[in-house]
């Protein structure tokens, strides 16, 4: 997995893209690392993830321009398919994914932080989906999940326009929960928010999850159905009764004794 590092430090996992000398951008043999890495994390170990960029300057500056810059219709089609496919399995990854934004974050690299849980970033980090200035649509996600986020006029003036905006902007509309003012400060902030995220019981977390991300999909009355799916699978599982049991008998310590998930 030469373009993506992955550390497992207690319950969090954090991978790192590594093309420092192209600001990580997105070629396939990136895409394909990044899958990889994914695939490869212990579902049963890990409980948090956390996506990242190498350097100072870039969590990831696009999708590889010299790569598309060659491709038929059917090859774009197909390059986009591809890593919507990446993306897509991150979005719906069964552990929350928080993307640390250490800098640039355009295009393919604002489409993957939109495809994480939670976004949070540095202050020199800049956003936006500048594929109308290149000639293409972003390609990624990006004229779907956007105005998802942040409300579809407000993404429609981001994609039509290609401007890409800076961090306080991206807080004030809402892109990401937080802006740090050192690389330093944000890693630590992300793996604070991991591990507090990775000491609650762990089905919970990911049915909390599933029923979010596929309750936004479907009208009102088919989302409660899914929730109440989703809280009743958590009822008779090791989490909701020592976490119930905990509080019933009044443990100060009970975050501690939910115990680590379990496949069913
Ligand atoms: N692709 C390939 N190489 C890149 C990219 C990229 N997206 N971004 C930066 N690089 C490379 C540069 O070519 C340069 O390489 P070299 O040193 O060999 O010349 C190196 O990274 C450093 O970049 P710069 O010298 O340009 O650094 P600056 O600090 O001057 O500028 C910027 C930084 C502003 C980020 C600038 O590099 C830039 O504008 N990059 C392109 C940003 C962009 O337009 N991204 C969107 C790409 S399109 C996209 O993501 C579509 C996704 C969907 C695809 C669907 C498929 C069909």
């Amino acid at each position: 997995m030469g373009y993506v590092n992955c550390e497992v430090n207690g319950y969090v996992a954090t991978l790192t893209i590594n093309r420092p000398e192209a600001l990580n951008a997105l070629n396939e043999d990136v895409l394909k690392d990044l899958e990889a890495a994914f695939d490869g994390i212990d579902q049963n170990a890990v409980r948090c993830v956390i996506v990242t960029g190498a350097g100072e300057k870039s969590f990831v500056a696009g999708a590889d321009i010299g790569a598309m810059s060659t491709m038929t219709k059917a090859e774009g089609e197909k390059f986009g398919k591809f890593g919507n496919d990446i993306f897509r399995k991150i979005e719906t990854f069964p552990l929350p994914v928080i993307a640390a934004v250490n800098g640039f974050a355009l295009g393919g690299g604002n489409e993957l932080a939109m495809s994480c849980d939670i976004r949070l970033c540095s202050a020199k980090a800049m956003f936006g989906q500048p594929e109308v200035g290149l000639g293409i649509t972003p390609g990624f996600g990006g004229t779907q999940r956007l105005g998802r986020i942040i409300g579809i006029g407000k993404a429609k003036e981001m994609v039509f326009g290609g401007r890409n905006i800076k961090a306080d902007e991206a807080y004030r509309i809402g892109l990401v929960n937080a802006v740090y003012d050192s690389i330093e400060d944000l890693m630590a902030a992300a793996n604070k928010m991991a591990s507090g995220i990775a000491a609650q019981a762990p089905i919970a977390v990911r049915n909390c999850k599933k029923a979010m991300n596929e309750g936004l999909q479907v009208d009102m009355d088919a989302a409660i159905v899914i929730e109440e799916k989703l809280f009743g699978d958590c009822f008779e599982t090791e989490d909701q009764k020592a976490g119930m049991g905990n509080f019933l008998e009044k443990d100060k310590e009970k975050k501690l004794k939910v115990v680590p998930f379990q496949n069913k």
